[in-house]
C-alpha cells in the first residue's frame, strides 16, 4: 500500500493511470472514465438468480412500492434500473436504435411502464427515475432469470450483473448446486478472490415452504441458519437471508380496503375457510360464507396469493385488529425487515468500499481482455491495493472469522468481528457501546481495545494467521483513535 494513502484515493490514481496507459484507445478511456463517474454515484445493487424467484417482487418490498417488472416476466432479457430522480420517468436502451421515452402510468400503489413497440430481444436497458428516499443511496437494478451456467461456467447474466452492479442480491429457493455454481463464477478474478463481500444470499418465497404453514418463516430462518453455515456456502457471500417478498410487500402497501376485506374473511371459522383456499379458482368464484365481491376476492389474491390470505385472516383472527398492526406482523414475518438491515449494514454502510472494489474489477477485466506491455503493472497495481487497503483487509479478516474464527475462542472471534466492523461500521458499533456514547467513553473503550489486541497480535504463542489477524484489529481501533481525535480521515 498505499499505507495512510485512502483507498478512494489509490483507486482514483490507478483508474487515472489507466486511463493514461490505454490513451490510444477510445472504447478503453470511454469505459475507465465511466468507471470514474460511477465512484460518486449511488451503490448499484442488482437483485439476481433463477426464473420466478421472486425478483421483481423482492425488489417492490425493499422499495415500498410496486414498481417491478416493468416488461412482462422473466425472460426478455432486459435490465430495469430504478434510481431517483425528481419524477418519474422512463427511457429505454437498445442496442440498434437511440433512447426512446417511455410513458410511465401512475398507480394507487406505484407505477407501470408502457412498453410497446419493441421487438423481443431489442430492448437491453430501461432506466426507471422515481422520486423515493428508497433510492438516495442505491440503484436498484432489476435482472432478468440467470440461467443455468453455461459451457464455460458461466451464465452470461451473472456476467453482466457482477459487471454493471456492486453488490448483489442472489435470490433462490432452495440453494442448489447450480446456484451455487453461478456464484462460484464470482470468485473468478483477482478481485473476487481477494475480496468475496458482495453477494447476499436471500431464501426467497419462504412462505411456500412447508406446503404454507403459518411457521413457515421459523422453518425457512433455521433453514437460513443451516445454509450459512455450510462451508461452500459461506465462502460465497456474506449473509443468507430468508425473506417472502410478496408478504413483506403486501405488508407495505396493505390498505383500509384490503383490511376490511381480510377482516370479513377472518369472521370464518379457520375450518370453514380452509377447503376455499384450495385454489385461486375455489377462492375468486366460489360460495364464500361472507360477503365479498369476486373483484375484491381476485384483488386480495393477487397481493398475497393462497398462502398470505390464509396467514393474514389467521393472523387477524389472533388479535392483528388494524391495518397497522397486521401491516406490522406481516413484514415481520416476511423476513423483509432483517432483508433492509443486512442491505444496509453489508452494502449501504461499506458502499465506498464496495465501489471502489467494483473499479478495481473494471481495470482488472479491461487489463485481462486488452492485454500489452504495461498491463502487466496495472494488475500489480490492482493487487497492491487489494492487499494493502485497510477496508478490504478488514472485509477479509470478517470472512474469516466467519468460517474459521481463526482459532480464536468465541468470545475473541466477537470481539474482533465487532471492532472491524462487523455489526455496524460506526465507532459506537464497533465498540459495543450505545449510539449516544461520549468522546471520553469510545476513546477508553478503543485504546483499551487496540492495547490488547497489540498484545495479541506480538504473541508468539499464537499462529502466524492469529497474529495477522490481531494486526487488522489493532490497525482498525488506530483508525478509530484517529477518527476520535479529529485527525480526520
Ligand atoms: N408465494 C409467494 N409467491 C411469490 C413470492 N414472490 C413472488 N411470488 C410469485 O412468483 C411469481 C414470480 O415472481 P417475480 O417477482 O415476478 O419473480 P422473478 O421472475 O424472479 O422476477 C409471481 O407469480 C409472484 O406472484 C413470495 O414471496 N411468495
Ligand atoms: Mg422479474
Amino acid at each position: 500500500m498505499t499505507v495512510g494513502l485512502r483507498l478512494d484515493e489509490a483507486v482514483w490514481g490507478l483508474l487515472h493511470q489507466a486511463i493514461e496507459h490505454y490513451r490510444d484507445n477510445p472504447r478503453a478511456v470511454g469505459h475507465l472514465r465511466h468507471q470514474l463517474a460511477r465512484l460518486e454515484k449511488p451503490l448499484r445493487i442488482a437483485i439476481a438468480g433463477p426464473w420466478q424467484s421472486g425478483k421483481s417482487t423482492v425488489l417492490n418490498a425493499i422499495m415500498g412500492e410496486e414498481v417491478a417488472p416493468v416488461d412482462g416476466p422473466d425472460g426478455t432479457g432486459i435490465f430495469a434500473w430504478y434510481e431517483d430522480g425528481p419524477q418519474p420517468r422512463a427511457t429505454a436502451y437498445s442496442s440498434n436504435q437511440p433512447p426512446q421515452e417511455l410513458t410511465v402510468i401512475r398507480s394507487a400503489t406505484g407505477m407501470r411502464v408502457d412498453v410497446v413497440g419493441w421487438r423481443a430481444g431489442e430492448l437491453r436497458d430501461i432506466v426507471v427515475q422515481w422520486p423515493t428516499r428508497a433510492l438516495r443511496q442505491v440503484t436498484l437494478i432489476d435482472t432478468p432469470a440467470i440461467n443455468a451456467a453455461g459451457e464455460q461456467g458461466r451464465a452470461p447474466v451473472m456476467e453482466r450483473v457482477l459487471r454493471d452492479a456492486d453488490a448483489v442480491l442472489y435470490l433462490t429457493r432452495d440453494a442448489r448446486g447450480t446456484d451455487l455454481q453461478v456464484l462460484e463464477s464470482t470468485r473468478e478474478s483477482r478481485v473476487g478472490q481477494a475480496a468475496p463481500v458482495n453477494v447476499i444470499m436471500v431464501l426467497s418465497r419462504i412462505d411456500e415452504t412447508g406446503g404454507g404453514r403459518i411457521d413457515a418463516l421459523l422453518t425457512a430462518r433455521q433453514l437460513a441458519r443451516r445454509q450459512y453455515r455450510d462451508p461452500r456456502v459461506n465462502a460465497l457471500c456474506v449473509n443468507v437471508v430468508p425473506c417472502s417478498g410478496s408478504i413483506g410487500l403486501a405488508g407495505r402497501v396493505l390498505s383500509e380496503s384490503d383490511f376490511a376485506a381480510l377482516a370479513q374473511l377472518a369472521r370464518v371459522s379457520r375450518e370453514e375457510l380452509e377447503p376455499h383456499l384450495l385454489s385461486a379458482d375455489r377462492f375468486v368464484r366460489g360460495e364464500l360464507p361472507v360477503r365479498l365481491e369476486a373483484e375484491t376476492r381476485a384483488v386480495l389474491l393477487d397481493r398475497l396469493g393462497l398462502i398470505g390470505v390464509r396467514l393474514a385472516t389467521t393472523l387477524v383472527r389472533t388479535g392483528c385488529d388494524s391495518r397497522g398492526k397486521l401491516a406490522t406482523e406481516l413484514i415481520r414475518r416476511s423476513g423483509l425487515t432483517e432483508l433492509r438491515e443486512s442491505i444496509n449494514r453489508f452494502f449501504v454502510d461499506r458502499r465506498n468500499t464496495l465501489k471502489a472494489r467494483s473499479a478495481l474489477a473494471a481495470v482488472e477485466a479491461l487489463a485481462t481482455a486488452e492485454p500489452g506491455p504495461g498491463t502487466g503493472k496495472l494488475l500489480g497495481a490492482v493487487e497492491q491495493i487489494l492487499a494493502g487497503a485497510h477496508e478490504f483487509r478488514e472485509l477479509r479478516l470478517l470472512a474469516a472469522l466467519r468460517t474459521t474464527k481463526l482459532g480464536f475462542d468465541a468470545e475473541l472471534a466477537a470481539e474482533a468481528q465487532r471492532l472491524v466492523g462487523g455489526d455496524g461500521v460506526d465507532l459506537a458499533s464497533r465498540l459495543g457501546l450505545e449510539h449516544d456514547a461520549t468522546v471520553q467513553q469510545l476513546w477508553k473503550v478503543a485504546s483499551d481495545a487496540q492495547w490488547r489486541w497489540r498484545h495479541r497480535a506480538e504473541d508468539p504463542l499464537l499462529r502466524l494467521a492469529q497474529r495477522r489477524g490481531a494486526e487488522v484489529v489493532v490497525r482498525s481501533c488506530e483508525g478509530m483513535l484517529t477518527e476520535l481525535a479529529g485527525g480526520g480521515r
